[in-house]
């Protein structure tokens, strides 16, 4: 494996801070870790290619939130509720999310759990408790916050997280989500992955608080700021802020400064409006690189055990994109199903037109 570039932020914690900001089992806790930032940042590559190749439709990278996502899922429990921003897959899996699965709704086929209906790159997770993502910005603010009040009320033991960009903070919808979690100091945890562009527009230009947690503050909830780059910092964090949520103490804000490694999409084209430094100011600022100069540097893994993890990460990202190539698209049939709880006209006389026709009006 490569060694970590030149110029990468080590990660300043000695065992005695990662004991005390990890907890016990912090060793395995840091490998695993890895093995999730790696695989991420291995299926984004994968991924961005085939798209580049014509073989899946479109691709969202989330490389450079990667220590983010999996310092996040790594704290979730089996009834925490995520209400996803537009780069959170990586969560998903490491939650559970069956990765055949969800290769399938990339390709559109008909083993997609979501028979193709969606657009690629938005999955949904159901047993996960991974609310299908949507791309209108902002939303899911205020669905988490319902979300969370509805598990207050019913005294459900769970909390809510949710998930969304530095772009979503200007929305209406950050408003609403805020203002309601605060009022009715719902179990939710708002997560701001601030990467510092929404698109092509700069931090700066849509927002004139410098620092976006700060505006937690009017909605009287507490917010902060950390490098979310820095996974120990991620973990630790988003640890203390679950403990104080399912205390009862209310919502909390965490806005995570990450730095966009990659285009916003498969559709765009950043060399049009990103300042010549950024890519070396972002690197410098790589997750992955810097916990893997942090393991390097507390001897976690060997440079044979990292290799042995990426072919198998490799491996199994191949099985899984072979095996959604040839499966076969949706059935016409399924343009019916799970449409409505129950099926009214005017569904029912195209389904009956359908049978009548076998699909013959369809192409
Ligand atoms: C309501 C709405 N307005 C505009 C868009 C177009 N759009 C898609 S992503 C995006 C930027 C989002 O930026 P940010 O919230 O920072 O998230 P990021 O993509 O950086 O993760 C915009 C404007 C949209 N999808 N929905
Ligand atoms: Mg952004």
């Amino acid at each position: 494996m490569a060694a970590v570039p030149e110029g990468v932020l080590p990660l300043p914690y000695g065992e005695r801070d990662l004991a005390e900001l990890l907890g016990d089992g912090w060793k395995e806790l840091l490998v695993r870790g890895y093995r999730w930032v790696l695989f991420g940042r291995l299926m984004d590559s994968r991924f961005l290619g085939l798209q580049r190749q014509g073989r899946v439709g479109f691709y969202g990278p989330a490389t450079g939130h990667e220590a983010l996502n999996v310092g996040c899922a790594l704290l979730l429990r089996e009834e925490d509720w995520v209400f996803p921003g537009l780069r959170e897959q990586l969560l998903a899996l490491v939650r559970g999310l069956d990765l055949q699965a969800y290769v399938h709704h990339l390709f559109g086929n008909g083993l997609d759990p979501s028979l193709g209906r969606q657009m690629p790159c938005h999955p949904t997770g159901r047993p996960v408790a991974y609310v299908s993502m949507a791309s209108t910005v902002g939303t899911q603010i205020v669905q988490a916050a319902g979300s969370a009040y509805a598990q207050k009320f019913r005294n459900d033991p769970g909390a809510t997280v949710a998930f969304f960009g530095d772009g979503a903070t200007s929305t209406s919808d950050f408003h609403a989500g805020m203002n309601l979690a605060g009022v009715y100091q719902l179990p939710v945890l708002f997560v701001c992955a601030n990467n510092q562009w929404a698109i092509s527009v700069p931090v700066r230009r849509q927002t004139a608080v410098p620092v976006l947690a700060e505006k937690s503050k009017a909605y009287g909830i507490p917010g902060e700021r950390i490098d979310g780059t820095d996974f120990v910092r991620v973990y630790a964090t988003l640890r203390r802020a679950f403990e104080d949520i399912r205390a009862g103490h209310g919502p909390r804000m965490v806005e995570a400064l990450v730095y966009r490694m990659n285009p916003h999409s498969s559709s765009d084209d950043p060399t049009r409006y990103v300042p010549s430094g950024w890519m070396k100011e972002a690197q410098a600022h790589d997750p992955l690189a810097r916990l893997e100069e942090l393991m390097d540097r507390l001897g976690l893994l060997s440079s044979e055990q990292k290799e042995a993890m990426r072919k198998e990460i490799e491996d199994q990202l191949r099985r899984a994109i072979a095996a959604a190539e040839v499966a076969q698209p949706p059935t016409q049939d399924t343009l019916f199903r799970d449409t409505l709880s129950e099926a009214v006209w005017p569904l029912t006389e195209e389904r009956d037109t359908f049978d009548r026709d076998q699909g013959g009006h369809f192409p």
